[in-house]
């Protein structure tokens, strides 16, 4: 392996500064004097685009010329952050870039910082579909990101006398240095219309169409250190100039002009929500823009690709693989030049959710309608490319379109999404004769007042794989959501841990602590074998290292106070614990259990103040963080509460800096980066069952944070790699949790607890909102009256004692920084480049090229 790294010397400072001025005269055509500090950044962007631009080239060279398989991976999410220092990580020319803007006499952290983040994503969804492209480029994987590119990202929150107000997020109103446009790629996507039989081609022709052009842009991911630059690529809408202009006299030719606006609304912004589908017909046309535009990209690519073009000869027909063939008026697929049976050998699409899952009915229709292959030949060919990860365990984020909005949007693709369902029927009644119910429950069409598709059934059906992203999040698909799918095809079934990778969410935010491995352990970890970070679970008991933990992370927490205080205007303990929640604001998620812990200690301070005792408390910085879906009233209430208890805390002098809570604004992936590297404590306290995975879980240990978590999602794991004894778990399991709704769980019984019903008291009386003392009744009726369906009062007393536990613990220095040690080893697991690793051998069954590229 020959690493860039050895070829520092050809990336002179030199060069760089000189770089900087030829963009800085060529590019933006101005000199150092008379330009501003966004033309600095944009000029050194392009510089270190430059370094990317041979290696990009080369990747994509290298990857044609192998001939492996290409892995696509689709999402409606890229949550990719800031691109500046996350290039100059994985270039390794982080320092050099630093000189060179010494010697140019500019901060570097300073430009960094006029970056907005790529904010193209509501959460752990997004963020992960980030990190899997940086360990594919790292690993070297044939693959390509395929996305939207929003004009307007995940909103900005601003936080106006407590309540959440929501900002557009204009991420692109300045130049984009990062983005290439790809003129030649523009990509005509179809809406509407209806469908004819054709009599000359003997298939099905979509006509009438509306027309909208998808835009492509690519956007460099390069891996670590290993000369890789793989792609994403985004497409934006445009509207087809073509459209019937020469019949429109003048007063319409304004007006078609104007019109022009309503095919780009499609890519105009993200919908904001967070495990909650949305059912607009907006983000279905956002849904079906991306595969038909990726999927056009990929079959494109595979015609191109010499090795599968036959000439143009009759074939004895292949044998049926999966179905027998009904629709006898397809041709068959000897008609084509190419050989598409091979197509799943060349390509694997990976579907990030259901929200690209009409990339199956729309490969249907490309070879079925375009290629003239038989029904079975495009069967075969989509189920083995196609696989499936499930992300979610709740209801209510579950796809589900009403058939009568696909009809109009997509007429042939509700043709085949009924075919296919007429076979998977006939599949099930042929497995299971006389189950009536099971063929009901089992549908892809869902009967009611409305028929609705639902998108994971369709999914599941239609791929070879299906996975979930944490062993008992698969473990509940298996057993509940999708048990009869399970019964039906029990090897489909696969789980995938999700994991983070270690480049963005250590080098790069956690510098100090990420030099301290390196000199322990070498740099393997981040390079090519994740599995050496275990090995610094042996400086567990080394007394100069749990102390040099310890200076690292009281350095951390120095800079973020810095800038909460700048911020906030509130002073903050150092000494405290860095005690912190950071993630969307869902009921499930439980911010409120984090605010009843703070309510108590408040309590518990003010009962010794007026008691004039002087008891130990170990003191704390409670940090809350995360936006709430602008539509999600009760969210946006839970943000207000936050807000109106703090002030209530923090302005309270008997307090002082024993406490304090604080709701960070605006949390996002570069806040993170400040955050993470500073907590103590890391909050993970969802409702058994509730959280899929979590990857902010993995951030946290990675950096020496300690977790408090229920049993849920990723921290099971979490939990068996570190040692039950280096982890703070509580509360009740999944099997509890069944039982109490199966027994009746009466959430007032909790109330026997006085803690917990001073703090409930306290705010339903107003204590916490003088100004408007009902302000918070809804809340307390979902905790009381409407059953606490996230059990938050039935989890707060084991959680409160494990706080107590807690705070003796971080009296203890050593034997917490040693727990901090053995959880940054037990993180090797939750790289994600093991995670990638696992879904390149068992589910894509591609190769790696772990040795990168020679120089
Ligand atoms: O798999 C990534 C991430 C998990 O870590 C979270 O636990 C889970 O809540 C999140 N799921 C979604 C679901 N959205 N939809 N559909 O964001 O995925």
């Amino acid at each position: 392996r020959v690493s860039l790294h050895q070829i520092k010397n050809i990336e002179t400072i030199l060069n760089l500064v000189d770089n900087f001025n030829r963009h800085l005269h060529l590019t933006l055509m101005v000199d150092r004097y008379h330009s501003s500090s966004q033309e600095y950044y944009l000029a050194l962007s392009q510089a270190l685009r430059d370094i990317l631009a041979k290696n990009w080239i080369r990747t994509q060279q290298f990857y044609q010329m192998t001939g492996g398989k290409r892995v696509y991976y689709l999402s409606l999410e890229f949550y990719i952050g800031r691109y500046m220092k996350n290039t100059l990580i994985n270039l390794d020319i982080n320092d050099q870039m630093t000189q060179a803007a010494e010697a140019l006499n500019i901060k570097l952290n300073d430009l960094e910082e006029l970056e907005d983040d790529a904010a193209l994503g509501n959460g752990g969804l997004g963020r992960l579909a980030a990190c899997f492209l940086d360990s594919m480029a790292t690993l070297g994987i044939s693959s390509y990101g395929y996305g939207l590119r929003y004009q307007f990202g995940i909103f900005k929150q601003q936080i106006i006398d407590g309540w959440q107000v929501e900002v557009p997020d204009d991420w692109l109103r300045n130049p984009m240095p990062w983005e290439v446009r790809r003129i030649q790629n523009e990509i005509p996507i179809h809406f509407y219309g209806k469908v004819i039989w054709n009599q000359t081609t003997n298939s099905f022709q979509w006509t009438n169409y509306e027309t909208v052009i998808a835009e492509a842009y690519d956007y460099p991911v390069p891996g670590y250190k290993n000369n890789i630059v793989n792609t994403m690529r985004l497409f934006s809408a445009k509207a087809d100039c073509d459209f019937n202009f020469k019949s429109f006299n003048e007063g319409e030719y304004i007006q078609a002009v104007m019109e022009r606006n309503k095919a780009e609304r499609i890519t105009c912004v993200l919908y904001p929500n967070d495990n909650i589908a949305e059912g607009r017909e907006l983000r279905l046309k956002q849904e079906y823009f991306l595969v038909a535009a990726s999927l056009h990209d990929i079959v494109r690519r595979f015609k191109g690709e010499k090795r599968w073009q036959k000439p143009p000869k009759k074939e004895p027909k292949q044998q049926s693989l999966q179905v027998p063939d009904r629709t006898s008026h397809h041709k068959s697929s000897s008609h084509t030049s190419v050989d598409f049976k091979c197509m799943p050998e060349m390509v694997a699409i990976q579907l990030n959710d259901t929200h690209p899952s009409l990339a199956i009915p729309e490969l249907m229709r490309l070879l079925l309608d375009n290629e003239h292959l038989s029904w079975d030949d495009a069967w075969f060919i989509t189920v083995h490319c196609f696989a499936y990860t499930n992300h979610t365990l709740m209801p209510e984020a579950i796809e589900r379109w009403p058939v009568p909005m696909i009809e109009k949007l997509l007429p042939r693709h509700l043709q085949i999404i009924y075919e296919i369902n007429a076979r998977h029927i006939q599949n099930i009644r042929e497995r299971f004769p006389a189950d009536d119910d099971r063929v009901r429950r089992m549908s892809i069409i869902e009967e009611g007042p409305v028929q609705l598709i639902n998108m994971a059934y369709l999914s599941i059906i239609c791929s070879h794989t299906v996975n979930g992203v944490a062993q008992i999040h698969s473990k509940l698909l298996r057993e509940s959501m999708f048990k009869d799918f399970y019964e039906l095809t029990p090897d489909k079934f696969q789980n995938k841990t999700n994991g983070v990778t270690f480049r963005r969410w250590l080098a790069l935010c956690n510098p100090d602590l990420f030099s301290l491995l390196v000199e322990c352990i070498g740099e393997q970890f981040v390079q090519n074998d994740y599995q050496s970070l275990r090995s610094f679970r042996r400086y567990a008991s080394d007394k100069s290292i749990l102390s040099r933990i310890q200076q690292i992370k009281i350095k951390n927490k120095l800079r973020l106070a810095r800038m909460l205080e700048d911020e906030y205007h509130i002073e903050i303990n150092v000494q405290s614990i860095f005690d912190i929640q950071i993630k969307r604001i869902h009921e499930y998620k439980r911010a409120l259990l984090c605010l009843l812990h703070a309510i108590t200690l408040y309590n518990r301070l003010k009962k010794d103040s007026r008691e004039n005792k002087q008891q130990t408390f170990v003191p704390r910085t409670i940090i809350i963080g995360g936006k709430a879906a602008p539509g999600y009233a009760i969210a946006k209430k839970i943000i207000k509460l936050i807000n109106d208890v703090a002030s209530v805390i923090n302005n309270d002098s008997d307090i002082g800096n024993r406490l304090k809570l604080l709701f960070v604004k605006n949390y996002r992936v570069t806040a993170a980066e400040y955050i993470i590297p500073a907590a103590d404590l890391s909050e993970q306290i969802s409702l058994a069952g509730t959280e899929a995975s979590g990857t902010g879980n993995m951030k946290f240990m990675l950096n020496g944070a300690l977790t408090i978590g229920t049993l849920d999602g990723a921290n099971i794991e979490m939990r068996e790699e570190c040692g039950s004894e280096n982890m703070y778990t509580f509360g009740f399991t999944v099997e509890e949790v069944q039982q109490r709704r199966q027994r009746g769980y009466n959430p007032y019984d909790n109330l026997q607890n006085e803690e917990l019903r001073l703090a409930i008291d306290q705010i339903r009386d107003g204590y916490f909102s003088p100004d408007d003392r009902t302000r918070f009744h809804d809340i307390i009726d979902t905790l009381l009256r409407n059953g606490d369906h996230w059990m938050v009062l039935g989890d707060y007393q084991a959680y409160i004692t494990k706080q107590d536990e807690i705070a003796k613990d971080f009296l203890q220095p050593h034997s917490w920084y040693s727990k901090c040690i053995h959880n940054i080893g037990a993180a090797a697991k939750f790289s994600s480049d093991r995670t990638i690793e696992e879904y390149a051998k068992d589910i894509w069954k591609c190769a790696l090229h772990k040795d990168g590229l020679p120089d």
